[in-house]
């Protein structure tokens, strides 16, 4: 199936916003390159790269698909990545193992989240990227403006076209390559060939201070020297190569796989990879593998997805975990294209294998030959963006929600699973309503049961705004023995931290071996507080006092006295709720600025400031968690699909009185419920 050695091998992810043209892209280069007779379409339902349900269903892709086709002497081994925000973490992780990340933009819609959102992941993992703008035979097409807007957004010099369109929308018909391009190229073009072959040779000269100096005294350079200054300026994200064609009309696309593999780097040139502690030589003889993908598909079975990084990793062998310090035993190795799996001896540097049925390693560990290996660093991913508490249609059926969302959350880093013990709900958090409806569908189709979701109750706290002191004295006769304990109680508000408990009880009122008793009630009555049953927080709570008896006071006596004495002396300090607050950065086209922010507005939100990236508007704002669980379709809906927003937990605010009186009304009938 693979017939070349590592410096023949190309390893990419093609990523971008949704919609772009990744999917077909992927299935014209198999089909072009004979891997598949009939090419496949996502319209369709016949996509190599789009086989599952889910994804059919949708006309888009769900999950990073694995892929991988010979092109001429070389081979190409790639990732087609989802471009919908939701499922983002996909294209974190592929872009991470990748040696080069091929950015596709539609030339109608132009630069979207999704292409800042592999921009962003490329350069921060230093990945060298090209761009292709497809769809130039679209009605809306408009290749200058669409060159124009990533030339701004990314440097003119460093984004150069390497391909020119010959012709525009439905009369696209064909690219000219501006390297090659020879003397029967359109006139029209030969203005803007010559301008881009400058470029081109600017940027080549100064990779090499030799070079340039022959450059600049006119000399010619030599094919061999332009192509090594290309693939240093490229690796260097010096120059950004910018493809263009239309995967519609098949135009463009030799043009660009040529490109691929003349321009990409090979896997053994590429900057050492970052490990925990130092870094691995690409050269290296030790065999060294990445998880970046891990499924267990009832169509496919238990498979987990490996980057070779260096090293050949092969079938029936063992290999260390090193990021767990345990062994793997591999069985069978398969080189993949979708769901359609080959069996291989081995794999090296550059290659993307898939192993079935590894029982303890999941994504982002590391495999090696050597068990005194340093992990490669691990990938981060974006923080949660949408919660939903997560409930079985039929009760009773709870334990088989949390197997089965236990395994899907192994699968997904950006998902997080949380059984919140303060308001009872299991909380599954993910990347917006697409994401967890999607979880959702897989939990009804994979594990046979049917969920609902409610909106979840925020992790409120409580806390005071003033002094209040109480005593309170425990005092029973129980047969012949009794109980006493007396403890006074005093609370202050606390500003830089969460807990503080000091003694000043003197002249052993209260004897020093029972504080920790004082302590530990006082503690475990500040897990629901008395305004709602929610945690309190900032708080010092200073015993200053109290009584004893020599024979019926003990440890229990005095943690009992502590928690009413607790109660009463928060009662006494002008208790209130605090609700989270939530930092937001949201990116969106200028034109929904009155939008989002009337909308913002409208959920108690607090503009913070304003910036642009990548021609985007960014606002900074607040808002409170309980007002942003449906922001992500609610953005969605707003920017038909433009905007995007990070939202992190920046700190607790007092919740305004109108609404803290409903949550603790709320709260009182939940008790009486459940009682
Ligand atoms: N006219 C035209 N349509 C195209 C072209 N390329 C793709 N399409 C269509 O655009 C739609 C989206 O294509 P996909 O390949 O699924 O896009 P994608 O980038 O994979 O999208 P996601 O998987 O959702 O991120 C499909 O209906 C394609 O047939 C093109 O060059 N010209
Ligand atoms: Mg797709």
């Amino acid at each position: 199936m693979k017939d070349c050695s590592a410096e023949n091998i190309r390893n990419f992810v093609v990523a971008g916003h949704a919609g772009a043209g990744k999917t077909s892209l992927a299935d014209l280069m198999l089909h072009k390159a004979g891997v598949v007779s009939r090419l496949g379409s996502v319209d369709q339902n016949t996509s190599v790269s789009d086989f599952r349900q889910e994804e059919q269903d949708r006309k888009s892709s769900l999950f990073t698909a694995s892929l991988h086709c010979p092109w001429q002497d070389h081979h190409f081994f790639f990732c087609d990545t989802p471009g919908y925000a939701d499922f983002c973490g996909e294209a974190t992780s592929a872009i991470r193992v990748a040696d080069a990340v091929l950015i596709v933009v539609d030339a109608a819609a132009g630069i979207g989240p999704g292409t800042i959102n592999a921009w962003r992941h490329a350069r921060d993992n230093n990945v060298p990227r090209a761009f292709m703008i497809n769809g130039l035979d679209r009605d809306q097409a408009d290749f200058a403006g669409v060159l124009g807007s990533l030339q701004e957004s990314y440097g003119a010099t460093v984004c150069v076209p390497f391909t020119l369109p010959v012709g525009a929308r439905a009369d696209v018909s064909g690219v000219v390559q501006v390297l090659q391009a020879g003397d029967d190229a359109p006139a029209e073009l030969a203005d803007d060939l010559e301008t881009y072959r400058e470029a081109l040779m600017d940027t080549v000269a100064e990779s090499d201070e030799e070079l340039m100096m022959r450059y600049l005294e006119g000399e010619e350079l030599s094919e061999a020297e332009i192509a090594q200054g290309l693939h240093q300026a490229i690796s260097d994200a010096a120059i950004v190569p910018v493809f263009c064609g239309s995967v519609g009309k098949d135009v463009g696309i030799d043009e660009l796989m040529n490109g691929i593999m003349n321009l990409f780097p090979a896997p053994l040139t590429g900057a050492p990879v970052p490990l925990v502690e130092g870094e691995l030589s690409r050269d290296d003889d030790t065999a060294t593998a990445f998880v970046y993908k891990s499924i267990t598909d009832p169509f496919i079975g238990q498979l987990t997805c490996l980057r070779v990084f260096s090293g050949t990793v092969k079938s029936d062998s063992e290999l260390h975990n090193v990021s767990r310090g345990s062994r793997e035993r591999l069985g069978t190795l398969f080189l993949v294209n979708g769901k359609n799996q080959t069996q291989v001896d081995s794999a090296g540097p550059g290659e993307l294998v898939a192993i079935p049925k590894l029982k303890n390693t999941v994504i982002g560990d590391t495999l090696s030959a050597s068990a005194s290996a340093k992990p490669i660093t691990p990938i981060s991913y974006s923080t949660p963006t949408m919660s939903q508490a997560i409930f079985p249609v039929k009760k009773g059926e709870e334990d088989k929600i949390s197997t089965g969302l236990q395994r899907l959350v192994a699968e997904d880093p950006t998902l997080i699973l949380d059984r919140n013990a303060e308001t009872h709900q299991t909380v599954l958090s993910g990347m917006g309503d697409q994401h967890l409806a999607v979880v959702m569908g897989r939990l009804e189709t994979e594990f046979k049961v049917e969920t609902v979701t409610e909106t979840p109750k925020v992790p409120y706290r409580e806390t005071i705004t003033g002094q209040g002191s109480a005593q309170y004295r425990h005092k029973k006769q129980t047969g012949g023995h009794g109980q006493f304990g007396e403890v006074h109680l005093r609370l202050e508000p606390l500003t830089d931290g969460e807990f503080e408990f000091s003694n000043e009880v003197v002249g052993g009122n209260i004897p020093k071996n029972y504080i920790p008793a004082v302590e530990k009630g006082v503690v475990e009555t500040m897990v629901a507080g008395p305004l709602a049953s929610c945690r309190v927080i900032n708080i010092r709570a200073v015993v200053y006092d109290g009584k004893y008896h020599p024979v019926d006071s003990s440890e229990m006596a005095f943690k009992i006295a502590a928690r009413g004495a607790f109660r009463a002396a928060m009662a006494n300090a002008k208790p209130i709720l605090l609700e989270p607050i939530m930092t937001l950065k949201i990116l969106f086209p200028e034109e929904y600025m009155g939008d989002i922010s009337g909308d913002l507005n409208s959920r108690r939100g607090r503009i913070l400031g304003m910036d642009r990236e990548e021609g985007f508007q960014v606002l900074n704002a607040e808002a409170p968690l309980a007002e942003m669980f449906t922001y992500s379709s609610t953005l969605r809906s707003m920017t038909q699909g433009r905007g995007s927003f990070e939202m992190v937990f920046e700190r607790y605010d007092p919740v305004p009185p109108n609404l803290g009186t409903k949550i603790m009304a709320e709260a009182a009938k939940d008790a009486e419920e459940e009682e």
